[in-house]
């Protein structure tokens, strides 16, 4: 007798339980705006203020109201970013169709990214931290919420392959039968799955929870291409705006068109948008376009378009004697110093050329790359004309080298270049070969070297009494400079002078 009593409590126990279990239903949505029922059931197991319904900022804008949760951080009620529902999330989820809840959901910390996940058990006396009650299945991969991020419509799966086992040992199917509980967390480890919920300062807001029948299919309606940049020489690339269109993309991962990842726009069930392709290698050929969803790769759609031909920089050319007047051929030039005689011009008719630029040049460069008397051997140029025209000249300090900068005309260029001259005052010097070398710089590359050959040569009688005689005249002092000059002249021709 006493067990049958027993027997009877037990079943009335029984009965009595799953009748308190709610009946979920297909497409049930809590959208907060009836303010009675406060937060619609959704608590965090005590009562407070952190979780409350907010009268106006909702998806919809003013006057939308939502589910607001303040997780504190650290430890003690309130510190995790966990809430639950025991009243109308109850239920038989089965028998109901519920595959899935969709939400309007947004992190409202702006400092804190959240990673959302539901879970479903089927004890309402859920499990706490490292305890277990019942059987609890929990979002396998989380929705990664950005801080400071925008409202999105997000899906959480309730298909079996998309949850993962946290306790107990009812199956996957029984589970879903009988819910007790389900949970709105943030937890960053999909490797150590629990409802606890992690421990951070989080503010999360939530609309229009609602119980779906089936994930909506993602798919990518449109691909098309757009805006094409020009190509940049430089690099010989350029970008491509492609076009997309898609629908109820999936909740997590990112969209790859190409292999170049972009964020997923899920403000609303279908975007159309512009992403652009960067870095694109001009070609000229065909490109295949494919754009798929990482976390769904069937949704995934095509297109091509004709690359950029190839913009590859040619360099400049610069030719000294551009009509070979002199006898020389190719770019080069030859001309003769003679010891104390006038300053020779280092080209005769140049020409620049650059089959590809327009017609400019940003920069030159001359060096007389083997002086032997330094101080008294040197190059220049017109740097008044040359200032006239816009460009700089920088001389090195033994006047053995000399920049141009500044964007000019290849016309204007070929004038400054024209005026080059070399001049050695040591006449007694080596009478070695000089060469000075010429480059021009179309902003991206150089011309390859031009260069003029000095033959020095010993000067005539009359060059050394042009040149030499008044110059020293002038002087009253007998510098080293002098000096060597008399050293020389008299060693030579017993020419008394000075
Ligand atoms: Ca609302
Ligand atoms: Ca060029
Ligand atoms: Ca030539
Ligand atoms: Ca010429």
């Amino acid at each position: 007798m006493t067990k049958k009593i027993i027997s009877i409590a037990v079943l009335i126990f029984i009965y009595s339980t799953q009748n308190e279990i709610r009946a979920v239903t297909l497409n049930q949505i809590d959208d907060f705006e009836d303010t009675s029922l406060q937060t619609a059931g959704w608590r965090i197991g005590l009562s407070s203020l952190a979780i409350r319904n907010i009268t106006t900022g909702g998806p919809d804008g003013t006057n939308d109201n939502f589910l607001q949760y303040t997780s504190s951080g650290g430890g003690g009620r309130g510190s995790r970013m966990v809430f639950f529902n025991q009243d109308q999330w109850q239920g038989n989820y089965v028998a109901a169709g519920i595959n899935a809840i969709r939400a309007n959901i947004k992190n409202l910390h702006g400092s804190t990214p959240l990673k959302v996940r539901v879970a479903l058990g089927d004890s309402s006396t859920s499990p706490g931290c490292g305890t277990s009650g019942g059987s609890w299945f929990i979002s396998s991969n989380s929705l990664d919420l950005s801080a400071s991020g925008d409202w999105l419509e997000v899906t959480f799966s309730l298909a079996e392959k998309d949850l993962t086992r946290i306790s107990g040992n009812s199956s996957y199917t029984d589970t879903m039968s009988s819910v007790r509980e389900l949970r709105i967390l943030s937890q960053t480890s999909n490797a150590n799955p629990s409802v606890c919920g992690d421990s951070i300062s989080g503010i999360i807001g939530l609309d229009n929870i609602t119980a779906i029948t089936q994930i909506p299919a993602c798919s990518i309606t449109a691909l098309t291409s757009g805006t094409q940049s020009l190509c940049n020489p430089a690099t010989n690339t350029y970008t491509q705006d492609i076009k997309i269109t898609y629908k109820d993309p999936p909740a997590t991962g990112m969209l790859d068109i190409n292999g170049q990842l972009f964020d997923i726009d899920r403000s609303s069930s279908s975007i159309t948008t512009t992403h652009t392709l960067t870095n694109l290698t001009a070609n000229g050929q065909t490109v295949n376009v494919t754009a798929f969803f990482t976390a769904d790769q069937s949704c995934s759609n095509t297109t091509s378009f004709t690359s950029r031909a190839d913009c590859t920089n040619s360099p400049p050319a610069i030719d000294l004697d551009a009509d070979d007047s002199s006898g020389s051929s190719g770019s080069n030039f030859q001309t003769i110093f003679s010891l104390g005689g006038n300053p020779v011009d280092l080209a005769d008719g140049i020409g620049i050329t650059d089959v590809d630029s327009s017609n400019l040049i940003t920069s030159a460069a001359i060096t007389l790359t083997n002086a032997l008397d330094s101080g008294l051997e040197f190059i220049n140029i017109n740097t008044a004309l040359a200032n006239s025209l816009g460009i700089a000249v920088a001389v090195s300090s033994n006047s053995q080298s000399l920049t141009l900068s500044g964007t000019a005309s290849r016309d204007h260029y070929e004038m400054i270049l024209e005026t080059a001259q070399y001049q050695n005052l040591n006449f007694g010097s080596s009478l070695t070969n000089r060469t000075v070398s010429f480059t021009v710089n179309d902003g991206l590359d150089a011309s390859p070297l031009a260069t003029t050959t000095i033959i020095i040569q010993n000067g005539t009688l009359e060059e050394l009494m042009t040149t030499f005689l008044p110059a020293c005249r002038k002087r009253v002092a007998m510098d080293s400079f002098h000096r060597t000059q008399l050293k020389y002249l008299s060693g030579r021709m017993s020419f008394q002078a000075c």
